[in-house]
């Protein structure tokens, strides 16, 4: 039996995707939306031809998640420059801001990954992104998915299984297939789907692989999936665009989490970065009026 998980009701904090006008209340109902050609085939073309040398050249997963006739690659954003375009692509980020950005400061990157499912690849059992925190109930959304298809998704070859509306039950593992929909999509579309939402990638009964690249967003003050500072260390990250250091995780979270040295990490990021620094506050103004009044200060 299934029962019913609690959500309260989501205020959009930031509300401008101007392409897209109805996405964010369609992916909070839904579970899932569809941006068609969010970027361009050309785009999208590049993005694969970056990919696809370090999918060729990586081993197959090992695992019963993460599939047996699967090839994933993390850390793209250095390994395929354009994939950058992805990770910040404007509607995208307004979307994910509104569904995250209630419940935290600001939203980070929790990882990028490129999935190839291999012709014969079974269906990938059904589960949510989510269940990688293990604290139920999540009343709010924790985590943003963006599936971006580098070749066709078809119900044939393994388009990403979706069960709609089930973010607002329990997980099920066992839920019925035939309640699922293959998300068909074209390279240059986009798939936007709550990390609550039960899915997984479908069986692929073609004879070529499926090429898609995963991003996702989750709270910032939560464990990013892939480390971050590890795909990413500051000699890397230092190239960057400024909004990508910060989305990786170059950016505190206030009230001042993930400093380093008592400061705002991105001075890690400078060629000689100091070390002898004070710590420095980082709250958020609801904090620190409450401590002026603690203190009796004017605010
Ligand atoms: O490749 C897909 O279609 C989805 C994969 C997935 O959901 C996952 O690995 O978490
Ligand atoms: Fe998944």
């Amino acid at each position: 039996m299934q029962v019913a998980t609690p959500r309260m009701s989501i205020q959009p904090a930031v509300h401008s995707e101007a392409r897209f006008p109805n996405a964010f209340e369609d992916l909070m109902r839904d579970g899932y939306v569809i941006l068609p050609e969010a970027i361009s085939s050309l785009k999208s073309r590049l993005i694969c031809a970056e990919v696809a040398p370090h999918l060729a050249a990586t081993p197959k997963c090992v695992g019963d998640f993460y599939g047996w006739k699967t090839t994933r690659v993390g850390g793209l954003l250095n390994k395929a420059p354009s994939t950058q375009d992805l990770v910040l692509h404007p509607d995208v980020l307004a979307i994910t801001r509104a569904a995250l950005q209630p419940s935290c400061d600001c939203i980070q990157l929790n990882l990028t990954q490129a999935i190839r499912v291999h012709p014969q690849e079974r269906a990938q059992a059904p589960h949510r992104d989510e269940e990688m925190w293990p604290h139920e109930p999540k009343l709010r959304p924790w985590l943003i998915n963006v599936m971006w298809p580098l070749t066709a998704f078809t119900k044939e070859n393994g388009a990403t299984r979706l069960w709609p509306g089930s973010h607002t039950d329990v997980l099920d593992r066992s839920i019925d297939p035939a309640r699922s929909i293959p998300a068909e999509m074209q390279p240059g579309d986009a798939l936007v789907f709550l990390g609550a939402l039960t899915h997984g990638a479908g069986e692929n009964r073609s004879n070529a692989p499926r090429d898609g690249i995963i991003v996702s967003y989750c709270l910032g003050w939560l464990k990013q999936y892939e480390n971050q500072f590890l795909a990413y260390p500051p000699a890397v990250a230092r190239s960057f665009p400024t909004p990508l250091q910060r989305l990786i995780g170059y950016q505190m979270h206030r009230p001042n989490l993930g400093g380093w040295e008592g400061q705002d990490p991105i001075q890690a990021l400078a060629t000689n970065p100091h070390t002898l620094c004070p710590h420095v506050d980082a709250l958020t103004p609801d904090i620190a009026r409450q401590l002026k009044a603690h203190y009796g200060e004017d605010a």
